[in-house]
């Protein structure tokens, strides 16, 4: 077929591509829904895709990964810079000739007898000043027809893109989906990213974690803006002013949902309402106004499965209704759609479990007795969602009045406080971490430290990382954005949830608001500012008083002692690019403890 584009820099790729890999066939991806129909029914075929109930389930199809190949490897993703220290100690880090040394011989020829598609995309609005644009080079369908929902795809971006050499250059291949030789690489000089051996979406699809985040992160630092592991949501308040806020948090700490929430029942009634702008990645420049503006660049939702359902994100069900791609669920042959945990209490006896084996109706075959993978995905179109906002596809982004950061700690970190000013705040950043759950490998309530979310997703040194966070900050100025943190996972004594999370987590994003505005008192304290706890509405609420909400708000000095020596060490382990006003907020947090 032949190419789309008369750009030189990206036939000159695309034909360098063809001659390492050898494919059989090159098909350039058009964005036409002509050409997309033609590639599910050819992996309706090969079994690559399985067609659902079209009347339930109209244009969803059900893929599964290979067993040894179900999420992100964080161990064999490398960050390749000339300079050892442009990466590390965070990221691995590889010389980039040694890398490609290693590589090419696997790339090699690797394409023989397969197709290589050829997509270009855009992250973020067609049209936006913000947006860029990449082209993947892939031997996978699921990888396109992934991308297609979760990017812009086809001729559009090649029109984004015109004749620069301002693009991405994202080379996949399946290979032999062999765990011992894959890859996920990531080269910020030369906007570059090399996948090989895998066919799971976060290591595959390039333009979501490998571009938006690792690469544009780099980008961001050069150019001057900011690219980060953030949901956007918008808050409307009865008068229609609507007010935006981004969040951090690690991964499997509700983001989807947080960003999706349904309002309870007292600000519903007074015609609050909130839209979603995106749920995991926000790119953020400074507008001419001098404030911040976020877009979301991806085009979709790619979200985990279990423990999405009515009650938890109602929003997100209704965006997998139609046009999604489900990966690693079960699928349930009595009427020929899917299945996860915590979708509903209808355990399909019928079914086949995520690794396609059947199901006898009780015994589940795979590791854990889940039907689907905990990390199974729906691949969803945005448009689906019930409540996207009217400015997702605004090419100036929404202005952001609140940066939330977050995390999972059982006993910690209180349910929120603001920071002193922004530095203190790129502090609070810096500071995030995790307990790990009872659902993943290992020793429980280990805490992971993970600043701004990024620790899997910094496309360069972290200390420079939190440099830029700081010039950011001057640039900003009073126009800066107030930062804030929060916790959901307070837990009791028997290690159940104290706060009931989900939509009554507006309760909170209110107060935050409230502090934007200068309508609410808070409480200086060693840590920040903390709420005065009336001021956290819990009206409605059945099992939450104010004294529930005093105790979410304690903290322990003992436990900020040991949490602060947590942070010193990774500062440590950082090493000399920490920047000096970091150490500076670190030493003064610890001396307002000590007092
Ligand atoms: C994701 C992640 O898939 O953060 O979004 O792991
Ligand atoms: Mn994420």
């Amino acid at each position: 077929m032949s190419s789309l584009t008369s750009n030189q820099h990206v036939l000159d790729w695309v034909k360098e591509m063809e001659t390492l890999m050898t494919p059989d066939n090159v098909i350039w991806i058009d964005g036409s829904e002509g050409q997309l129909r033609a590639l599910r029914e050819e992996a309706f075929k090969t079994g690559e895709l399985t067609e659902l109930n079209q009347d339930k389930l109209p244009g969803c199809v059900l893929h599964h990964t290979a067993k040894n190949d179900v999420a992100r490897v964080e161990g064999r993703t490398f960050i390749c810079t000339t300079k050892k220290e442009d990466a590390a100690p965070i990221n691995n880090w590889m010389a980039p000739d040694e890398m490609k040394a290693k590589l090419i011989p696997m790339y090699t020829g690797c394409m023989r007898g397969r197709t290589m598609y050829v997509i270009p995309y855009c992250m973020g609005p067609i049209g936006s000043p913000f947006s860029k644009v990449g082209v993947e080079v892939t031997d996978s369908i699921y990888v396109v027809l992934n991308m297609d929902i979760m990017t812009r795809v086809g001729v559009k971006a090649l029109r984004q893109l015109g004749d620069s050499n301002d693009f991405v250059r994202g080379q996949h291949a399946k290979a032999d989906i062999d765990e011992e030789n894959r890859y996920i690489v990531q080269f910020p000089e030369d906007n570059a990213i090399w996948s090989i051996n895998s066919g799971y979406g976060g290591n595959v699809l390039l333009g979501k974690k490998c571009f938006a985040l690792r690469i544009a992160s780099y980008q961001g630092y050069k150019e001057g803006w900011m690219a980060e592991h953030m949901l956007i949501l918008g808050i409307e308040d009865p008068t229609g002013h609507i007010d935006y806020v981004t969040a951090a948090f690690p991964s499997a700490c509700g983001k989807t949902n947080l960003a999706m929430l349904i309002p309870p029942e007292i600000y519903a009634k007074k015609g609050y309402k909130v839209w979603t702008v995106g749920d995991d990645i926000a790119w953020m420049h400074i507008g001419e106004d001098g404030r911040l503006y976020a877009i979301n660049p991806e085009n979709g939702f790619f979200g985990v499965a279990p423990g999405t359902n009515e009650k938890s994100n109602p929003n997100a069900l209704h965006s997998t209704m139609k046009g999604t791609i489900f990966t690693n669920v079960a699928h349930n042959l009595t009427d020929n759609t899917v299945w996860w945990e915590g979708l509903d209490k209808n355990i399909p006896e019928d079914a086949q479990e995520w690794t396609g084996l059947a199901v006898d109706g009780k015994e589940y075959v795979a590791d854990g007795g889940k039907l689907a993978h905990p990390n199974s995905r729906f691949t969803a179109p945005a448009v689906n969602c019930p409540c996207l906002s009217s400015e997702f596809n605004n090419p100036q982004g929404v202005p952001v009045t609140a940066i939330v950061f977050g995390g999972r700690r059982a006993k910690t970190a209180p349910l929120v406080y603001e920071s002193f000013d922004w530095a203190h705040g790129v502090y609070v950043g810096s500071a995030m971490a995790s307990e790990t759950t009872a659902a993943a490998t290992g020793a429980v309530g280990v805490v992971r430290r993970d600043p701004m979310a990024m620790r899997p997703f910094c496309g360069y040194n972290m200390g420079d990382y939190f440099g830029h966070w700081l010039e950011m900050g001057k640039k900003l100025g009073d126009k800066a954005p107030k930062i804030f943190n929060v916790n959901w996972f307070r837990t009791d004594d028997q290690g159940h949830f104290i706060w009931p999370g989900f939509g009554d987590n507006m309760r909170v994003l209110m107060w935050i608001l409230g502090r934007c505005k200068g309508e609410v008192e808070a409480v200086e304290t060693a840590i920040g500012y903390l709420p005065n706890a009336e001021d956290i509405d819990v009206s409605g609420l059945e099992d939450v008083t104010t004294a529930t909400v005093k105790d979410l708000l304690s903290v322990d000095k003992d436990l900020w002692m040991e949490d602060v020596k947590g942070v010193g060490e990774l500062y440590d382990q950082i090493g000399e690019r920490v920047p000096a006003k970091l150490r500076e907020e670190l030493a003064s947090l610890k001396d307002r403890l000590s007092k």
